[in-house]
């Protein structure tokens, strides 16, 4: 196997989910938070990514010095392990102040809701020794087209970003698309979409992305080329690798579950682009079926990761000489022919 010395790798704590879905409940009993991070060390990834309530569990109940209080008893615990916090997100999807969406909510207070709280999550990520905010805009969207105006949403949208960048002069934030789900539709569905509202910020170099294999596949691109669009403007800053078989819920399955073909397509297009070459991990959000029993918690994360390890190298040995001539001809069906034996490891 193919010996990666850039890539490293990560995941976050609600990956090791426990089975409930929207039609039934858990099927295996939730773990602590020290055996997640002690599941981590195992598989040997190095990183954790962290919903600010992840960091700092009922945060809303919390004061501000409680809050940094608690981050900074984490951090101590991270840096004894050797663990490294990737990213903080602000998890404005559960509080009922959010059930209309945060930044583009129709209650005023409730937008101001989510923009303090989104400050606060920046502050846990100054404390956890990370510069990167995630923003997965779970519920900036709507449910019927009428209840939000689009152009309004997007101004809502940018003022909340700035509020968030001029809170903190080092923070950069990092938007990760979705096109749908929990919302019927949403405002910033695709990459193209989180670069552009980028420009329209204060501060455009501090707003870059993240990509998930799934959310692409929902939004019925290739990921492969949402990852090439994203470095072209040097804006992808982390990344989700999962899998998803077509247009239906948001399935988060092992990487190359579905489609080790366009799971290849992703290795290589990171690969060419230089993908963790700034210190960018790889991340895993991606979850146990419902049917995995609890000795195989961390299956899930470590199948992806010894895929795409094995990717890695069908990238590596890719035969570039031969594809080169091919694609010179425009001799696509052999080309076709050509990555499918050069997956199926040849005759
Ligand atoms: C759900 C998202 C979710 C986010 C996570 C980080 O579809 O992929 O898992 O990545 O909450 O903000
Ligand atoms: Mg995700």
């Amino acid at each position: 196997m193919a010996k990666s010395n850039i890539y490293r790798f990560c995941t976050g704590p609600w990956n090791w989910s426990a089975g409930q879905d929207p039609y039934g409940p858990p099927t295996r009993t939730e773990i602590s938070f020290d055996r997640k991070l002690a599941e981590l060390k195992k598989i040997g990834f190095e990183a954790m990514m962290f919903h600010d309530d992840d960091a700092v569990p009922d945060i809303d109940g919390k004061s501000g010095a409680q809050v940094l209080k608690e981050a900074k008893e984490l951090k101590k615990r991270l840096d004894g392990e050797g663990i490294t916090a990737e990213m903080v997100a602000p998890r404005l999807w559960f509080h009922p102040n959010t059930v209309d969406g945060g930044y583009t909510s129709n209650d005023p207070k409730n937008r101001q809701y989510a923009i303090d709280r989104s400050r606060r999550s920046i502050d846990i990520a100054n404390v956890l020794g990370t510069d990167l905010l995630v923003l997965w805009l779970a519920r900036e969207g709507t449910y019927i087209r009428e209840s939000k105006s689009g152009r309004r949403s997007v101004d809502l949208l940018v003022a909340a970003l700035d509020a968030m960048l001029g809170h903190d002069k080092k923070i950069r934030l990092s938007i990760e698309p979705k096109p749908n789900e929990p919302m019927d539709v949403a405002y910033v569905p695709t990459i193209g979409h989180a670069l552009a509202v980028a420009q329209l910020t204060r501060d455009p170099k501090r707003v870059g992305c993240l990509i998930e294999s799934a959310h692409a596949i929902l939004a019925g691109l290739d990921p492969a080329d949402e990852i090439d669009f994203a470095m072209a403007f040097g804006k992808l800053w982390s990344l989700h690798l999962n899998d998803q078989n077509g247009l239906k819920f948001d399935q988060d399955k092992p990487f190359g579950s579905s489609n080790l073909r366009v799971a290849f397509n992703q290795v290589r297009a990171l690969e060419r682009n230089g993908y963790g070459q700034k210190g960018e991990y790889v991340c895993f959000d991606v979850h146990p079926f419902r049917t995995t029993q609890p000795e195989q918690w961390s299956a899930h994360l470590s199948n992806s990761r010894d895929t795409f390890l094995r990717l890695l190298e069908k990238s590596r040995s890719y035969p570039e000489k031969q594809a080169e001539r091919l694609i010179a001809d425009r001799n696509y069906q052999d080309l076709d022919q050509l990555v499918i034996e050069h997956l199926l490891g040849g005759k």
